[in-house]
């Protein structure tokens, strides 16, 4: 079980900022910029590899809702959004979530 499962499941606590019957968005632990929010499925999909054709629809709400997150939360000026997959996508929570950050300017390309 991820920990991602133990919010979802209301097992262990998150600022949450957004529910629906299909996703949590919440702030992330370990902010890497001012406004940083994770919006994750409550289906338990491990990441962008796992998804199946049913899921086309999830995941255009969870970019929905990362946008409406993003707006609801001032950053108008811009954000950006990541979904990291895999090892060498660094991901290291294994229940998929898209990134929502900004609040300042952020360099590209990534690390
Ligand atoms: P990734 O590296 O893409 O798998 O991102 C996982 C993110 O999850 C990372 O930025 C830190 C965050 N995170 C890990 N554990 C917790 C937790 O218990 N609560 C919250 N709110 N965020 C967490």
């Amino acid at each position: 079980m991820t920990v991602f499962q133990q919010i979802i499941d209301g097992e262990i606590p998150a600022d949450i900022v957004y529910e629906d019957d299909r996703c949590l968005a919440f702030r992330d632990i370990s902010p890497q910029a001012p406004v940083h929010v994770l919006v994750v499925p409550r289906k338990p999909v491990v990441s962008l590899v796992e998804l199946e054709d049913e899921d086309e629809a999830l995941m255009g709400h969870l970019v929905m809702v990362a946008r409406r997150v993003a707006l609801d939360l001032g950053l108008e000026n811009g954000f950006r959004t990541v979904i990291n997959s895999g090892v060498d996508g660094g991901q290291s929570v294994d229940h998929l979530h898209v990134h929502v950050l900004g609040g300042r300017p952020l360099a590209w390309p990534p690390g």
